[in-house]
């Protein structure tokens, strides 16, 4: 008989964190902060992003950014960034979670629900439905929300892209737009405090990381090591 449980017993799941946020929040710099911090640790750590993130959703976002698909109303964009999601988690965020990864991921889901629901109106459930088919059960077990004035945002975004550079198909909507988004986050972080934190993101991008970092250690790495102290406990 094997008594090695390490060969018996499949990975535990990885941790599956997502970033969200309105434009030039700062999450693709915070993505490589924290995947840094968690490899520094010992912590097998990947990072990825929506749209993208697999060869496949990759396609998909050169079209979906584009603007082209823009003309086919927010329900159409809605099903292809649901399809390019799809996609990313059979191809790089479940079998990183199967392996017993942390997976660190610039947006998801919320997403879909705060760019398409407020960009297009569409109707809660519809978005809820999508969201459902199309994430199971490959679902955040921590969201951070960056959250900071859209002017500010919007600035930052500008200033990296540099002059005459022109803007993406959602960083060119008006500032209501950029507004209405930011509340949609705020929303979503209410409505789930048991999976959401908002971050100031106002602040320099190493306090951002540290408050990110305190967030993780409280929620996640703490609860871990209790969780591994009353197992051993129980064994
Ligand atoms: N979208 C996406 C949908 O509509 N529905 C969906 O379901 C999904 C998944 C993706 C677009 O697609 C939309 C949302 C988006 O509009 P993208 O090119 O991936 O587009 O762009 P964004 O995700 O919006 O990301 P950005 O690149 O605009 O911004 P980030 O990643 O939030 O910001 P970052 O880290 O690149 O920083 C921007 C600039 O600010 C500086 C950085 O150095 C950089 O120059 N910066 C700071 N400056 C001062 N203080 C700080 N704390 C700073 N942090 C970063």
């Amino acid at each position: 008989m094997n008594s090695d449980p390490s060969l018996t017993n499949p990975p535990r799941r990885g941790t599956f964190i997502t970033l969200e946020g309105g434009e030039g929040a700062g999450k693709s710099t915070q993505v490589r902060y924290l995947v840094a911090r968690l490899q520094a640790r010992g912590i097998e750590a990947i990072s990825t992003r929506e749209p993208g993130g697999s060869p496949g959703a990759e396609i998909l976002r050169d079209l979906l950014l584009s603007g082209m698909i823009k003309a086919l109303g927010a329900k159409a964009e809605a099903i292809l960034f649901a399809a390019a999601r799809i996609d990313h988690i059979d191809h790089t965020i479940a079998p990183a979670l199967a392996a017993g990864k942390w997976v660190v991921c610039d947006r998801f889901a919320d997403s879909t629900r705060a760019y398409q629901g407020t960009l297009g109106g569409l109707d809660p459930g519809f978005l809820r439905a999508l969201e459902r088919v199309t994430v199971g059960d490959t679902r955040p077990d921590l969201t951070l929300i960056l959250d900071l004035p859209p002017e500010i945002g919007l600035e930052r975004a500008a200033e990296r892209r540099g002059a005459g550079a022109p803007t993406d198909r959602f960083e060119g909507e008006d500032l209501a737009f950029h507004a209405a988004l930011r509340k949609a986050y705020l929303a979503i972080a209410a409505a789930e405090p048991e999976r959401c934190v908002v971050v100031d993101a106002a602040h320099s991008e190493a306090e951002v990381a540290q408050a990110i970092w305190d967030a993780i250690s409280h929620r996640l790495l703490d609860a871990d090591a209790s969780a591994q102290g009353e197992a051993l406990h129980g064994a």
